[in-house]
């Protein structure tokens, strides 16, 4: 009955990564058991850059079929499509008059993606850490599950929170970022300064969780590493770092287990037995993504009793908001 209420999402943008899957999505999977978990496909959020129709609507499908692939399943947690639950553009909206510009033009990605897409610097994507402040606040959400670059969006829906609470009474939960110790930043295969990112043009920088093994293991084959042979985990070592974070997510052994055993057996063999577990790992999920998506009539079925049952509890939240700040009832 007490159970914690967990809520999380994910844009339908590119494919998902490998380090998607690490850092956020694989949590996700474990917290079904035990927590309330809502999920979503945010779509709305994708919208702040610029995507072409007909890609974005078979992509959000797609992540939809991916999350029940991995395992997300719709009898223990609730999977919705963001932009089927109309209260998220309702609470944004008030939200915003909470917000101030200074606050979410001080956001690492909101800079970072002005940066990126200079001729498109649009109200939505200083909006986004708003938006997603609503996602999470309208569920009354005790964790969110997520990689370490949503941290900072995590504080200002945490201070947004408070600061409603503090004008009127409480009335929202303040969510915690449940972020994990190992595989919170998964870097780029090509640039292991950086982290592995979706929507990365360069493909060898990343794994998506549906490649076919022979492209997984070329890849990994092909990945930066350093001049040296020794297989360790230290300062500088940035490629096989992040090999030995990414094998250690995969086979569930520990780095310092993993770093042990293959000290001197040079980076081919080590490569080789990454890409075997990754490949291990992720072959599962490959299979039951093709099923899933060939069955459109019964991905749009399970989304539709999704965002009936996250409209439920998303309406209540708003009730009582608009009775807080002077709204006047229906
Ligand atoms: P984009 O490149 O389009 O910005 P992204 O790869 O960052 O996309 P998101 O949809 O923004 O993906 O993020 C989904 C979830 O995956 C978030 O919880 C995010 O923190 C996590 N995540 C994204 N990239 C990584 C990574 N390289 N390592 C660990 N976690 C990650
Ligand atoms: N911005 C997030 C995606 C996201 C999200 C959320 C995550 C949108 N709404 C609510 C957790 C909770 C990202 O991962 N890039």
């Amino acid at each position: 009955m007490n159970k914690k209420t967990v809520y999380s999402g994910i844009q339908p943008t590119g494919c998902l990564t490998l380090g998607n899957y690490i850092g956020a999505v694989s949590n996700w999977l474990k917290m079904q058991e035990e927590y309330n978990c809502i999920y979503s496909v945010v779509d709305l959020h994708a919208l702040t850059v610029r995507q072409e129709p007909a890609e974005l609507r078979k992509n959000i499908l797609s992540f939809f079929a991916l999350l029940m692939a991995v395992g997300l399943d719709p009898q223990k947690c609730i999977l919705y499509i963001q932009s089927h639950v109309p209260e998220h553009c309702e609470l944004t909206w008030i939200l915003n008059c909470y917000t101030y510009i200074g606050e979410a033009g001080r956001m690492t990605q909101f800079k970072e993606k002005s940066q990126r897409h200079k001729n498109n610097i649009n109200m939505g994507l200083m909006d986004y850490p708003v938006l997603m402040a609503a996602d999470i606040l309208l569920y009354q959400t005790h964790l969110v599950p997520v990689g370490a670059d949503q941290k900072q969006h995590l504080e200002l829906s945490r201070d947004l929170a408070e600061r409603f609470n503090n004008i009127y009474s409480p009335t929202f939960v303040v969510p915690e970022p449940y972020i994990p110790k190992q595989g919170a930043k998964i870097c780029s295969l090509t640039d292991p300064a950086s982290k592995m990112s979706k929507s990365d043009e360069d493909k060898n920088a990343t794994i998506s969780i549906i490649d076919p093994p022979e492209l997984i293991m070329s890849k990994i084959k092909k990945a930066v590493t350093d001049s040296e042979k020794i297989v360790e985990y230290r300062e500088g070592k940035d490629g096989i770092n992040n090999l030995l974070t990414i094998f250690s997510a995969v086979s569930g052994r520990t780095i310092e287990e993993l770093a042990s055993e293959y000290r001197d057996k040079g980076y081919a063999k080590f490569k080789n037995d990454v890409g075997e577990a990754v490949v291990e790992c992720l072959c599962p999920i490959r299979q039951r993504y093709q099923e899933l998506i060939a069955d459109k009539n019964y991905l749009l079925s399970v989304a539709r009793e999704g965002a009936e049952k996250a409209s439920r509890i998303a309406r209540k939240t708003l009730r009582k908001v608009h009775r807080k700040i002077g709204l006047v009832e229906r």
